[in-house]
C-alpha cells in the first residue's frame, strides 16, 4: 500500500541523487487548459483521440488544423500555474547541487518551459511548432490564427457552422509543402531519440514523480513501471488513482498546483 506521508517522502527526496518527472495534461489543468479525458475534453463532437490521428488528417486536414488552431487560441492567454513553477524551482535546486533532473512531458502546451524548466523531453511534440510534410523542416510558430482562412474559426460548439477549408488555406513551407502540427498523433511512432532519452531518464533516477496523467497512453505510461523496476522511488500526484498508482511508493491525491509547492519544498542534503 502506497504511503501518503509527506515528511517521509520529503526525507527521501532530499537525499535523491536524480529526479525524473513525467507530466500529463493535469499539470496544466489549473492554468485553465482542458485535459483530454476529463470534462471539456471534447471539441465539437470529437475527442482529441479522434482528431489527433493521421487518418483524421488524411480525411480532412482543414478540420484537424481547425482543432489545433482552436487549442492555440485557447493557449494564447494561458500561463504556468504553481505546479509548473514548483517543478522548475525543484530542477534549479537539484541542478545547482550537481544532481540529476529530467522533466519528461506528454504535454504540448509549452508551459513547463515558460515556467523556467530547462531539461525537458517533449514526448508528444509541441503545439507551437509546425512541420513540413515535404522537406520535414520544423518551425516555431505562434501565429494565431495559423492562416487568415482560420480567422473566426474553431468554435467548439457541436452545432457550429463547420467551415470547409481548401489545401490553399493551410500553412505552407517555403518549399511549397503543406505544414502540419509538429505533434505525435495516435498510431504514429515517437522520435526514437526522444523515446530513448525518456526511457533512460526513467531507468536512471532515484525518484520518479508522475503528475497529472491518466497513465493510459503508451509508451509514456510505460515509463512508470520502468522507473520502478530500475529501483526508483515512485510518487504520484493526481486527483484520482490511475493505472500508475499500483507502481507507486507514495500517492498524494489532489490538485498538482496545490500539492507540489509544499511537497517539493525540499533542499538536497
Ligand atoms: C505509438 C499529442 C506505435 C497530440 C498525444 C490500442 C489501440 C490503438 C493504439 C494503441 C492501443 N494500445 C496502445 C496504443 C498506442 C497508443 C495508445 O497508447 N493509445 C491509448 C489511448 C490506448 N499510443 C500511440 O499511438 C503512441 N504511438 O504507440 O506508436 C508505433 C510505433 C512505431 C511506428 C508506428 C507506430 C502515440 C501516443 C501519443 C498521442 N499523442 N498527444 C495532441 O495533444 O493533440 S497523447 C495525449 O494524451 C496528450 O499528449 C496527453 O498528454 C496524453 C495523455 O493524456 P494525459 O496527459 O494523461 O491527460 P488525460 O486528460 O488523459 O489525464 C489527465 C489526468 O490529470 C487525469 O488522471 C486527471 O485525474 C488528472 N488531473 C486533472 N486535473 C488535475 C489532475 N491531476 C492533478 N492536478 C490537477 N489539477
Ligand atoms: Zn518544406
Amino acid at each position: 500500500m502506497a504511503s501518503t506521508s509527506i515528511p517521509d517522502f520529503q526525507q527521501h527526496l532530499a537525499t535523491s541523487r536524480s529526479i525524473t518527472v513525467l507530466s500529463g495534461a493535469g499539470t496544466s489543468a489549473e492554468s485553465g487548459i482542458p485535459t483530454f479525458r476529463g470534462a471539456g475534453g471534447l471539441w465539437r463532437r470529437w475527442s482529441a483521440q479522434d482528431l489527433a490521428t493521421p487518418q483524421a488528417w488524411n480525411r480532412d486536414p482543414g478540420l484537424v488544423w481547425e482543432f489545433y488552431d482552436y487549442r492555440r487560441q485557447v493557449m494564447a492567454d494561458k500561463g504556468p500555474n504553481p505546479a509548473h513553477t514548483a517543478l522548475a524551482s525543484l530542477e534549479q535546486r537539484w541542478t545547482d547541487a550537481d544532481r540529476g533532473f529530467n522533466l519528461v512531458t506528454q504535454n504540448i502546451d509549452g508551459l513547463h518551459a515558460e515556467a523556467g524548466s530547462k531539461n525537458i523531453t517533449r514526448m508528444h511534440g509541441s503545439l507551437w511548432h509546425i512541420r513540413c510534410l515535404d522537406c520535414g523542416m520544423v518551425q516555431h510558430n505562434r501565429t494565431v490564427p495559423i492562416t487568415p482562412a482560420f480567422e473566426g474559426a474553431g468554435d467548439p460548439d457541436p452545432n457550429a457552422h463547420a467551415k470547409r477549408f481548401s489545401a490553399a488555406d493551410l500553412p505552407s513551407c517555403n518549399c511549397g509543402g503543406t505544414q502540419r502540427p509538429h505533434v505525435v498523433w495516435f498510431g504514429e511512432g515517437l522520435d526514437p531519440d526522444i523515446l530513448e532519452a525518456a526511457s533512460l531518464a526513467a531507468m536512471n533516477c532515484s525518484t520518479f514523480i508522475v503528475v497529472g496523467t491518466s497513465a493510459v497512453v503508451y509508451p509514456a505510461a510505460g515509463l512508470v513501471p520502468l522507473a520502478r523496476s530500475n529501483g526508483a522511488i515512485v510518487v504520484e500526484v493526481n486527483l484520482d488513482s490511475t493505472p500508475a498508482t499500483q507502481h507507486c511508493d507514495f500517492v498524494f491525491q489532489g490538485k498538482a498546483g496545490e500539492i507540489l509547492p509544499d511537497l517539493l519544498a525540499v533542499d538536497p542534503v
